[in-house]
């Protein structure tokens, strides 16, 4: 993939996050999705290159989402893989709060875990931790050697854990470990990230969230040299099949790293909706200025750009007014 590809990429979520960030705080989270989404296929579709969407949410019947199959770009090479959140945190924009993004990651066809929506249990750290945890290790284990790993002592450690019922003994377990927890209300892409920037004070991630979203924090932690694996938790009889049918032949298999993206050429771009730990939202400045905010980053290079981006709206194609 050429390099000029991360900018066309920066382009694409900062549009999706300037169209979605009009519903902040408006209560209607399949709006603020639909105006992401949208966003996302208009600029796609005037990048040169020939793009299948292999994880996102939402399947085929889903429409208008950006449906696992779908065809972006202008069909030009190069082929690549595309993992997509428009809008990762509908319910975040919806009721105005912090950490919505929306987030994008491409790479050589091939390359990217091709699976169903569906839940995935993971376990992210960061540069330092990484081959040092694993999903076999119980928890206790994985904190302990995360502690050694980041030079700390296991008091100092932070988890961070999506908060939900489901990830009450998990929670328990860290608690018992003597490690400290971050409880989030939603966002383990950015938790994920957040892992491999020591000022950030996550030190690893656990529990399950979208598969989707594993698969972009994977393309992310690849750039920024973090670690990163996931297991597959198919709920139905139906989810199970789809991922047979998806080339997926051990379902309890732990992805490692290079199983969610393979090869070292990979561009993820996130652009903040609201304001976050990582980046900070889109402004309108006036009717006709909004200021963005992007990290792009390619594991070829390991290069990560913060991009902070002045649009003028009257010019803008593609923008659309509320
Ligand atoms: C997860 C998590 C995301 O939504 O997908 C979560 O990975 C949905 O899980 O970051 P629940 O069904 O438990 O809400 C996010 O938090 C936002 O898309
Ligand atoms: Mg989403
Ligand atoms: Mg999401």
């Amino acid at each position: 993939m050429e390099r000029e590809l991360a900018m066309e990429i920066v382009r694409v979520t900062e549009l999706a996050a300037l169209n979605s960030a009009r519903w902040m705080g408006r209560g209607k989270k399949n709006e603020a999705d639909n105006a992401a989404t949208e966003a996302m296929r208009k600029m796609f579709d005037t990048v040169a290159m020939d793009g299948t969407v292999v994880i996102g949410e939402g399947e085929m019947d889903e429409a208008p989402m950006l449906y696992i199959g779908e065809r972006l770009g202008t069909g030009a090479a190069p082929e690549v893989d595309i993992a997509v959140d428009p809008l990762e945190g509908t319910n975040i924009v919806a009721s105005g709060q912090a950490n919505a993004m929306a987030v994008v990651a491409i790479a050589p066809k091939g390359c990217l875990l091709h699976a169903p929506d569906m839940y995935m249990d993971k376990l992210a750290v960061g540069p330092r931790a990484r081959g040092k945890v694993h999903m076999d290790q119980s928890v206790t284990e994985n904190l302990q050697a995360v502690a050694k790993a980041n030079e700390k002592d296991i008091s100092d450690v932070v988890a961070v854990v999506l908060d939900r019922p489901r990830h009450a003994a998990l929670i328990e377990e860290i608690r018992q470990a003597g490690a400290r927890i971050k409880l989030i209300a939603n966002g383990d892409v950015a938790a994920a990230i957040n892992t491999a920037f020591p000022e950030r004070g996550v030190d690893i991630l656990f529990g399950s969230g979208g598969a989707p979203e594993g698969v972009l924090a994977a393309c992310a932690l690849k750039c920024l040299g973090g670690d990163i694996m996931g297991r597959l938790l198919p709920e139905t009889d139906e989810e199970r099949q789809r991922c047979l049918e998806m080339g997926i032949k051990d379902i309890n298999q732990v992805l490692m790293m290079e199983d969610l993206v393979r090869g070292e050429d990979a561009i993820f771009s996130a652009t903040g909706v609201t304001d976050g730990d990582m980046l900070h939202g889109v402004r309108f400045l006036s009717k006709t200025k909004a200021r963005t905010q992007t990290i792009v980053m390619r594991a070829k290079t390991g290069t990560v750009r913060f991009v902070d981006a002045l649009h003028n709206l009257d010019k803008k194609v593609g923008w659309d007014r509320l």
